[in-house]
């Protein structure tokens, strides 16, 4: 506390009021995704991802049942201030009595129902929603959407179309919006003969799933674009110029992941871009090491910049969901970290003097700018932290070892 007021007083000289940083953070709901629980293995198949998308490390203590998974996520989530949403992939439905008999394109509210359960019993804020375009065996010659089979395009369309009935009910049951991302693997790994056409059937394969008729207030609807993937190194269907004209001239959204970029493009200058002409954008944070990697976030530069535009944007137009897997460590401290760098980001971004530094850029004044954004570096943060941590039930914070423990725990029985 004394360290916190001394923080206090620090940052009202720079004209920043703490106690406004502080409510504001609590507000912040950030989607955090269920799939770093089991590295993306879901429970409708494989059992281990695949078409487009990897997992490494083979850390002991994966969750392989839905009973499992919610245990930790429970745990994990209790350790994450802030509010929180779920984001859960179709591949995770429960299929019960169904399971061996209904295959994606049929998939219904009721195979996601204890989901519901769950997210209601630990009082969680909403929840999002994927379609799982990988591991299984409808993804063929790595092609979904815009497959030239019809029989598999048409597979994936009313998987796409089951996803929106599915993304209604979970607005309707949480009350408030259900986001529904739709990432497809489709690509190619060499040179195409033809760049356009697969282009036209994804666009008619869109058209076709939101054509289903949904509730669009509540169900939130956007398209993730990619540079590449593993095994698709030439060609991406779903790239960024195409996703991007998609959601405009449709009224959706854009999903911007920040490991799907060249690596000198940063995400941090595409919110604001897209804030000009949509409503709303959503993101996947995630951090790329040389590639779409997806290693657990951690606290760098580009994720407080991420959220200085979140902040400087308008929280209530970006829609914060987290995209990493980590298989290498422990999945619980793996998630925990990741969500808690998210909080520390937006924390660092709303205790920034934005108006001040607007104003020197307004007015040409580089060199203040550039001195003051220098000198906000070292304030202390971590004392703003703390105490938000602790005035929301986090005093002590000794959560590493609360995972040491749990994870001896589920250690004997997931032998
Ligand atoms: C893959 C995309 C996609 C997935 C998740 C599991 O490159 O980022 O969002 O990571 O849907
Ligand atoms: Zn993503």
């Amino acid at each position: 506390m004394e360290r916190y007021n001394g923080a206090k007083e620090i940052f009202a000289e720079y004209g920043v009021d703490t106690e406004k940083a502080i409510s504001a953070l609590k507000e912040i709901a950030v989607s955090v995704h269920c799939w770093q629980g089991d590295d993306v293995a879901g429970f409708d198949g494989g059992g281990k991802a695949s078409g487009g998308i990897q997992t490494t490390g083979n850390y002991p203590g994966r969750a392989t049942t839905p009973q499992q998974l919610m245990q930790d996520i429970r745990f994990a989530f209790s350790l994450m201030p802030g509010k929180k949403r779920l984001n859960l992939h179709a591949s995770y439905a429960i299929l019960g009595k169904d399971e061996g008999k209904v295959d994606r394109d049929e998939y219904r509210p009721e195979h996601f129902a204890p989901w519901v359960k769950f997210a209601k019993e630990i009082g969680l804020e909403g929840i999002d929603f994927n379609p799982t375009y990988f591991s299984h065996p409808m993804v063929k010659d790595g092609l979904t959407l815009s497959s030239p089979d019809e029989k598999v395009r048409k597979f994936w369309v009313k998987h796409g179309q089951a996803c929106l009935k599915i993304a209604e009910y979970f607005a309707k049951e949480m009350n408030t919006y259900c986001m529904v991302d739709i990432w497809i693997p489709d690509g190619l790994k060499d040179v195409p003969a033809d760049r356009l056409t697969p282009r036209l059937r994804l666009k008619d394969s869109l058209d076709e799933i939101l054509s289903v008729g949904y509730d669009k207030e509540k169900v939130r609807v956007a398209v993730e674009s990619k540079v590449f993937g593993i095994g698709v190194e030439s060609y991406t269907v779903g790239n960024n110029e195409f996703y991007q004209n998609y959601a405009a001239t449709r009224g959706i959204c854009c999903l911007l992941d920040n490991g799907h970029y060249h690596p000198t493009e940063t995400v941090s200058d595409k919110i604001p871009a897209l804030l000009a002409f949509y409503d709303k954008v959503a993101l996947h944070i995630t951090r790329p090491v040389r590639w779409d990697s997806d290693h657990v976030i951690l606290l760098e530069d580009e994720l407080k910049e991420i959220c200085k535009e979140i902040v400087r944007g308008g929280a209530e137009k970006v829609m914060i969901g987290l995209d990493y897997f980590d298989a290498s460590i422990n999945r619980i401290s793996a998630w925990v970290v990741g969500q808690r760098n998210v909080q520390k980001a937006l924390l660092y971004a709303l205790l920034q003097p934005t108006a001040k530094l607007q104003k020197l850029q307004d007015e040409a004044n580089f060199t203040e700018q550039m001195y003051l954004q220098e000198e906000l570096k070292m304030l202390p943060y971590g004392d703003v932290w703390k105490e938000y941590l602790e005035r929301y039930g986090f005093e002590g914070d000794d959560w590493f070892n609360k995972v040491k423990e749990y994870e001896k725990e589920i250690g004997k029985e997931r032998m």
